[in-house]
């Protein structure tokens, strides 16, 4: 269930008149689809794979195939997969607000696939690989299995995950794209993440400093907690299907802005 009542009022009070949100998501999200999260207790990917191994650029210099096995594992494991009620709400809420922004951590592609229309990949893609030596050469949905790896480039290099590891700078474009979405909403949510790894953690802070209302939601409190004005606890497949809610109807009754 959520924090104290007033908390999830609040939240829907300033959802209602918000034309503007930005939502960024972590593993939490995609945590009731079957998608395992990273640091959960017990079952958080990096308890089993030290993420020094797998998921750095030393890791994939020093050994390119247990980085692909990993991946490879990650790719085979989300067959299975599919968004939960968690994207779906979030998704259909593209239709309450002039612009919903959703600034993703996670790599799954559950919130396109979920419907949802402006989805910013700050730290890349499961589904596409990119040139090691930067050649230029990227391929989109990369098919799987791969053929053999490391999957060769056509510049005779190799082929690499289109995710960004750790110690590696975020995509400019992208990430510049989802500071300005924050820096503009009227309400920034933090959807499912530890807010741990940075500089994607510190989004929803550039949402605060811009003047947005804050909103987390997580079963757990996060390191950043304090920061937000309110904090639902429980989990996204829960809570976000009923703001969806409580907001149709919070506009239905005439409250929040006008719908033009
Ligand atoms: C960078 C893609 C500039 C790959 C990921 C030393 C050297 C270099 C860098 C650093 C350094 N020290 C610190 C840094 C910065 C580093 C960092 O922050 N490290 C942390 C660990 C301290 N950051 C970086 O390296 C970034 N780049 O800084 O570049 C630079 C360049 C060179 C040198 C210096 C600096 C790049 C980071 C990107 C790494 N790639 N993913 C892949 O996915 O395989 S990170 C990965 O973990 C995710 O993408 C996400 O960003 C991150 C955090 O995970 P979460 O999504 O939050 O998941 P987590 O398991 O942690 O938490 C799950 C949450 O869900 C929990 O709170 C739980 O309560 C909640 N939950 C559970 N169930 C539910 C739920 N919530 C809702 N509903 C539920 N049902
Ligand atoms: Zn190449």
């Amino acid at each position: 269930m959520t924090g104290s009542s007033s908390g999830f009022d609040r939240a829907v009070a300033a959802l209602g008149s918000a034309r503007r949100v930005m939502a960024l998501s972590g593993a939490g999200i995609s945590r009731e689809s079957g998608v395992p999260t990273f640091r959960e207790a017990g079952e958080g990917l990096w308890e089993k794979v030290p993420m020094e191994e797998v998921a750095t650029p030393e890791a994939l210099r020093r050994n390119p195939l247990r980085v692909w096995e990993f991946y490879e594992m990650r790719r085979e494991n989300m067959k299975s997969v599919d968004p939960n009620p968690g994207h779906y709400a979030l998704a259909q809420m593209d239709d309450l607000f002039d612009e919903l922004t959703v600034v993703t951590q996670n790599i799954d592609g559950l919130h396109q696939r979920a419907g949802s229309r402006d989805v910013i990949e700050v730290h890349g893609s499961l589904w596409r690989v990119r040139c090691v030596d930067d050649c230029g050469h990227e391929v989109d949905p990369f098919p799987h299995p791969a053929p053999e790896i490391p999957p060769p480039c056509r510049c005779g290099s190799t082929l690499r995950p289109a995710v960004v590891l750790f110690g590696e700078n975020l995509p400019i474009v992208e990430f510049e794209r989802a500071r300005r979405a924050a820096l503009e909403c009227d309400v920034g949510m933090s959807l499912g993440t530890s807010s741990v790894v940075w500089p994607a953690a510190g989004i929803p802070l550039v949402a605060k400093e811009g003047g947005a209302f804050v909103i987390e939601v997580n079963p757990e409190e996060t390191e950043l907690t304090a920061h937000f004005d309110v904090s639902l606890r429980g989990p996204t497949g829960d809570i976000l299907p009923r703001l969806l809610e409580a907001v149709r109807k919070h506009r239905a009754a005439g409250k929040g802005r006008s719908q033009e």
